[in-house]
């Protein structure tokens, strides 16, 4: 292999060779999580400095991690530079504070106008007691043969920003709904229609019941979860080939850092595949952005439900712990996070994500040779880190796949229990069945499952052997042919038409079968052994597209839903596809805002924003708990290495 920059592949040292044993307590890299000293250092200096006092409420801490450019030529032993980043609730109003944490000093604040956070923990207690001590809910309640000794248990969620009367003024409010509890039946199938309270956090009343009329509370579905869960064995190649050191995972040809941000979970840093002696960089991070869940109902208790997920509610925070030998193979290893906690003290969350090795059952390639009647066969063998976040009724089972053949895969499961909405009917054949199941899909007695989207926005910095990369759009077009010009009677042929995209509206992208299209990312300074510049190719999965456009408030607050995929230069303080603060948020902010400039994408540090859509027409079998539905994508090497990298023995590959 040929390089025309220079020694781009001495830039990624091997650390897991130079740091030895890292204690969990104590950072050594400059993109490790903040430690639970470091968070309360965030606190201390903040509340010494007289910026925060018992009112206020953190909504976000987490590592402020230098430059990119910094991190790039950090080396063990250097200094890591260690900030905190906060957002912070005071006084009704968000600030946004920066600590550094090696002086103790407050760096930056600042007041952030008009803006919300996501879902703080005290939100979800007061949403309760604010329904209890109300007398004209607890009267709807009655009503309905609830309240009392027939409880409730009550979810909030935000109401998007409609443009209503109290969309004004920039008010904490929330949208609560209630479930029937003292049921064996699970919850979720227990909904309390027709009713739901606007409520006012700040100032813990009641702005308005809506109340659309009493429908019986259906008798729900079979409980699922007391079900034990089935042993998962060890899923390994017979001893483990994976290392995992402090923050850092090593396993087959790849090495990358790993964290859990509470914000959007799991983030994958620094990823690079050894190459015989070299260590070559592919992303320097990835992680998930945003997640879009808008469901299609008008009526009033509904409408509204137009989730971002990831920005109103954060799932990092939110993931379940997993057990090794039940959510994934015994001989896996876990690994937890340190959160912030509202009132600025810190708390462990244990087991949230898992790294385990597994074979497949697949093959990697397999060959029969005529020839010499000979067969070979390379089997599949993949590193999974999986996290499993719980949203309420849904949980996401979100697995980043790492192959022996130089991908990366990011695998999301949808699955859970659906949203239902409790009607009369208890039967398609019923009078009033059709109209009742007119945004939905009656799937058990008395339930509707509504019709809604999923989309997943994964942010992807890839630096393919560097950081100056470029965007290639291969075009496959039919070719017609005249037979008289060619000299055989072939009349139509494709061909490979690559188009560089230079500025981010070239690179504004579908997918679409009838006009198929290569994603490449390539180093237009690196070339493989046969001449080709070294790329990583995008390949997109099974993928919906939204069906909403800008005539929608909802789909302007979503609005990276308009393209699967969009390319922008670096930036390290665009984050989030649907902006830092998503929440109320009248729509606009995130990528289409970052790219009204059309900025250039050409031989520069690139960030790709893919969107895995899914549209969800619920059937009875999602029912009483959801079967797993998987969406995929993959990075995958494209003329990145010489030759096929599982490839062993004389070409000087390891042995598996
Ligand atoms: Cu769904």
């Amino acid at each position: 292999m040929k390089t025309k920059t220079l020694s781009i592949m001495a830039t990624v040292p091997l650390y897991i060779a130079s740091l030895g044993a890292v204690a969990w307590a104590e950072p050594s890299h400059p993109l490790d999580s903040l430690t639970r000293t470091e968070f309360e250092t965030v606190t201390r200096v903040l509340t010494e400095a007289g910026r925060i006092d018992e009112t206020s409420r953190f909504a976000l801490v987490h590592l402020a991690a230098p430059d990119k450019k910094q991190v790039l030529v950090w080396r063990p032993g250097e200094e890591l530079g260690r900030r905190a980043f906060a957002s912070i609730r005071h006084d009704r109003q968000m600030y946004e504070a920066v600590v550094d944490l090696d002086k103790d000093k407050v760096v930056s604040w600042e007041l952030i106008e008009g803006v919300q956070p996501a879902l703080l923990d005290s939100e979800w207690v007061l949403s309760q007691q604010i329904l209890r001590k109300d007398p004209a809910w607890q009267a709807a309640l009655a009503r309905r043969g609830l309240g009392g000794r027939r409880a409730v248990f009550c979810f909030p969620a935000f109401p998007g920003n409609f443009d209503r009367d109290w969309d004004q003024g920039n008010r904490r409010l929330g949208m609560v709904s209630c479930y029937a509890t003292g049921s064996d039946k699970g919850l979720w199938g227990r909904p309390v229609e027709g009713l739901l309270a606007v409520v006012d956090y700040d100032e813990k009343t009641i702005v308005e019941i809506i109340d659309t009329g009493e429908v019986p509370v259906p008798e729900g579905g079979p409980a699922v979860a007391r079900n034990q869960p089935t042993d998962m064995p060890a899923g390994g190649a017979g001893g483990r080939r994976f290392v995992v050191d402090g923050h850092w995972v090593s396993w087959d040809r790849w090495q990358f850092h790993l964290t859990i941000d509470p914000r959007v979970g799991p983030v994958l840093s620094q990823l690079s595949v050894s190459d015989g002696k070299r260590q070559r960089p592919v992303m320097y991070q990835g992680f998930a952005s945003e997640l879009f869940v808008p469901y299609m109902d008008p009526n009033e208790n509904w409408y509204f439900r137009t989730y971002l997920d990831v920005g109103e509610y954060g799932i990092g925070a939110s993931g379940t712990p997993l057990r090794l030998g039940k959510d994934c193979p015994a001989d896996g290893e876990l690994m937890g996070a340190t959160f912030m906690g509202e009132r600025g003290k810190p708390s462990e969350k244990r087991d949230l994500v898992c790294i385990f090795e597994r074979i497949t059952g697949d093959a990697a390639w397999s060959h029969y040779e005529m020839a010499n009647q000979g067969s070979s066969m390379r089997r599949h063998t993949e590193l999974v880190v999986r996290f499993i976040v719980w949203l309420g009724n849904y949980d996401y089972v979100l697995d980043y796949i790492f192959t022996e053949t130089g991908s990366l895969k990011v695998r999301v499961g949808a699955t859970g229990v659906v949203l239902t909405k409790a009607v009369t009917s208890q039967n398609m054949g019923e009078e009033r069945a059709a109209e009742e199941s007119a945004y939905g899909r009656l799937i058990a007695p008395g339930l509707v499952a509504v019709n809604h989207d999923h989309f997943f926005n994964f942010r992807l910095d890839l630096d393919v052997d560097g950081r100056n990369n470029s965007m290639v759009v291969d075009r496959l077009k039919r070719v017609d042919l005249d037979p008289a010009e060619t000299g055989t009677p072939r009349r139509q042929i494709w061909q490979v038409f690559p188009e560089l995209a230079t500025n981010e509206s070239d690179a504004m992208l579908n997918v679409q079968l009838a006009r198929p299209a290569l994603w490449r990312v390539i180093n237009p300074g690196v070339e493989n052994a046969a001449g080709n510049p070294v790329s990583f190719q995008l390949r997109p999965g099974k993928t919906a597209m939204t069906l909403l456009n800008d005539g929608e408030i909802a789909h302007r607050r979503a609005g990276f839903t308009a393209y699967h995929l969009w390319v922008t230069p670096y930036r390290g303080d665009e984050k989030y596809a649907a902006g830092d603060y998503p929440n109320r948020h009248p729509g606009g902010a995130g990528l289409p805002a970052w790219t009204s400039a059309d900025r250039s994408i050409e031989n520069t540090d690139l960030v790709l924003w893919y969107t895995v859509g899914m549209h969800h027409v619920v059937r009875a079998e999602d029912w009483p708990i959801m079967p797993v539905v998987h969406h995929e994508f993959e990075i995958r090497p494209f003329d990145f290495f010489d030759y096929n990298p599982t490839v062993t023995g004389e070409n000087g590959n390891p042995e598996p």
